[in-house]
C-alpha cells in the first residue's frame, strides 16, 4: 500500500502506512468504569464510553492493514516507588493513587481497574506500554519502539483527550513525528476541553497535528484496499 491522504483540519494529511503506527492511549477501566481512577478524581466516566466503538474501528482497519498497533496504560508500581508525591497527594486519602476500590487499587499495575477495557483488548504481538505519567513517551521504551520500526507517523487515539492524548502528542511533536487525531475516537470528562483540545491540536497551521475523524481514516484505507484489488485482478 503506498502513501494515503486523509481529509483533516488544517489540511489532508499525508502519510505511508508501512511507516505509521497506531497509538491507543489509556482505554482502560480506571478512565472508563465507575469505581476507578476516573471517578475518584471526581468526574462523569460515562461520558468516555463514546469513544470505545470509533476506537474498536480503528483497531480493527488497523489490523486489518497490518499498521503497527500500539497501546498505553498509565498507572504505577504496587509500591507507588514511581508515583510523584505531588500526584498521590491530589486526592483525599481513600481515593488516592494506591488506595483501594472496586476494581482493585487505584491505578495501580495488575489490578483489575488498570486493564484495557475489553472491547479493545490488546491482540498478542501488539506491545502494552505501562506509563507513570501522562505522555507516553516519559520513562517509557516508546521512542525506542518507533524507531526500531522507522516509523514516521502516528495515528493517536484514547483518553482523555487533553490530558495524555495531548501530552503524548506534544512530546512526539518535539520528536518530530507528524500526528494524526481522529477526534471521535477520543474523549474527555469535559466536552469544552475536548472540542478546544482537538482545535489546539490543528490551530496555527497544525501546531501539534492534524485532526480527522476515524470514518475518514477507515474510508482512505479502504479506498486503497480497493485500488489495491483493481490493480491485481
Ligand atoms: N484526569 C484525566 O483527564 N486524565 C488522566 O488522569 N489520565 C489520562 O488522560 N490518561
Amino acid at each position: 500500500m503506498g502513501s494515503l491522504v486523509v481529509p483533516a483540519r488544517p489540511s489532508p494529511f499525508a502519510f505511508q502506512p508501512a511507516r505509521t503506527a497506531l497509538l491507543m492511549i489509556d482505554m482502560q477501566r480506571d478512565f472508563l468504569e465507575p469505581g476507578g481512577f476516573g471517578e475518584a478524581l471526581g468526574n462523569d466516566v460515562s461520558r468516555l464510553r463514546a469513544a470505545i466503538a470509533p476506537c474498536r474501528a480503528l483497531l480493527d482497519m488497523a489490523r486489518e492493514a497490518g499498521l503497527f498497533v500500539i497501546h498505553t496504560r498509565e498507572g504505577h508500581r504496587a509500591d507507588l516507588s514511581d508515583a510523584p508525591s505531588a500526584k498521590l497527594e491530589r486526592s483525599p486519602p481513600e481515593k488516592r493513587i494506591g488506595a483501594c476500590g472496586p476494581m482493585g487499587r487505584i491505578l495501580v499495575r495488575g489490578e483489575p481497574g488498570h486493564d484495557i477495557v475489553p472491547e479493545l483488548a490488546p491482540l498478542p504481538g501488539e506491545p502494552v506500554i505501562d506509563k507513570p505519567g501522562k505522555g507516553a513517551f516519559y520513562q517509557t521504551d516508546l521512542e525506542l519502539m518507533l524507531r526500531n520500526r522507522s516509523i514516521a507517523s502516528l495515528v493517536v487515539a484514547g483518553v482523555t483527550t487533553e490530558v495524555c492524548v495531548h501530552t503524548t502528542i506534544r512530546e512526539a511533536n518535539d520528536r518530530g513525528y507528524r500526528c494524526l487525531v481522529p477526534g471521535d475516537a477520543c474523549a474527555s470528562y469535559f466536552a469544552e476541553f475536548h472540542e478546544v483540545g482537538l482545535r489546539m491540536i490543528a490551530a496555527q497551521g497544525g501546531i501539534f497535528g492534524s485532526v480527522t475523524t476515524s470514518a475518514e481514516i477507515r474510508a482512505a484505507f479502504m479506498a486503497a484496499a480497493d485500488r489495491t484489488e483493481g490493480t491485481t485482478a
